[in-house]
């Protein structure tokens, strides 16, 4: 078994992208620059956020955090949004899921000039994505697709089992690994709350990608032996003997699975750490005008 090490890898990549601003630095140019918009004060959220605005700082990107209550109208969001969008030394800019329940989570997404998506949520990136034109990937997707890519490893002709359908993270990656390409060319299944008969996809599965949202979901008795697994969970479990009273755990029984894998990736420091990461790739191909020209 070999840890698929996000850490590791996230810092690499983080190292190389200093590189690339320091040298556009040296030849006169400006940082690139990432805004995050936060509305309310949920706790996750703050953390995501928080570690997104210290990445930008560790690899000499602008930055700048936008701050709302939860009260914030649906309307003053879009106007924050109509403002990114027409701010020329903005790259790009997100704005932090979930959002409170008066404001539609859809409608401040498709507000967001797709040229400066860099979560790759807009469905212009979605679509372009689907058939293969330039676009930014969502964030989840791209951390997971650069760390197989990274650790070389094959996934033409793979039997793929995606668990769980999200808009961000399954439903994405199912269309990214189906694809021509490299990583790709997967035979893709993904499962879902509807789906009969999960644990007999998944056995046959040589790369598993667990996104549900559920702790400890994916069992040894589930894994083929020497399949790569992917885990997406971000799950907050009580932990009294911690200092902050809770831990982070993904949707794999990591004990008792990880014997049986060539591949898996831990929790914490794993998917999360290149979700973050690709929110900086986005941003420095969206200064570079990589996508759009
Ligand atoms: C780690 C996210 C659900 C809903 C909205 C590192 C992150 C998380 C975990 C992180 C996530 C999850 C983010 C770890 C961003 C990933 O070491 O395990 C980093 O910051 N993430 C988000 O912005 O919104 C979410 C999950």
């Amino acid at each position: 078994m070999e840890l698929l090490d996000g850490k590791y890898l996230s810092q690499t990549i983080k190292d190389e992208i200093k590189i690339e601003v320091d040298k556009i630095l040296a030849d006169g140019g400006r940082k690139p620059h990432l805004v995050a918009v936060l509305v309310g004060e949920n706790p996750a959220s703050q953390s995501y956020v928080r570690s997104k605005v210290r990445s930008c700082e560790q690899v000499g990107f602008g930055s700048a955090l936008i701050e709302r209550d939860s009260d914030i109208s649906e309307e003053d969001l879009l106007n924050i949004v109509d403002d990114l969008n027409n701010d020329d030394s903005v790259d790009g800019f997100i704005v932090q899921l979930p959002l409170p329940d008066h404001i539609d989570p859809d409608k401040v997404t498709m507000a967001i000039d797709p040229k400066k998506d860099v979560d790759g949520f807009h469905p212009i990136n979605l679509g372009r994505m689907t058939i293969g034109l330039p676009a930014y990937l969502p964030a989840t997707p791209n951390g997971i697709l650069e760390m197989l890519s990274r650790y070389n490893i094959e996934t033409s002709g793979k039997e793929c089992v995606i668990i769980g359908r999200s808009n961000i993270v399954g439903t994405p990656m199912s269309i990214l690994l189906s694809r021509k390409s490299d990583p790709g060319n997967c035979t893709v299944t993904l499962c879902h709350s509807r789906t009969k008969d999960m644990v007999d996809h998944i056995r046959r599965a040589d790369i598993i990608i667990a996104a549900i949202g559920r702790p400890n979901f994916v069992t040894a008795d589930m894994v083929k032996k020497g399949a790569v697994v992917i885990d997406v969970g971000i799950n907050r479990v009580d932990a009294p003997e911690r200092k902050r009273g809770y831990k982070l755990v993904g949707d794999v029984d990591f004990e008792n699975v990880a014997p049986l894998c060539s591949y898996i990736t831990p929790v914490p420091g794993g998917v999360g750490l290149m979700t973050v990461v690709s929110l900086l790739m986005n941003t420095l191909r969206s200064y570079r005008k990589e996508v759009y020209g």
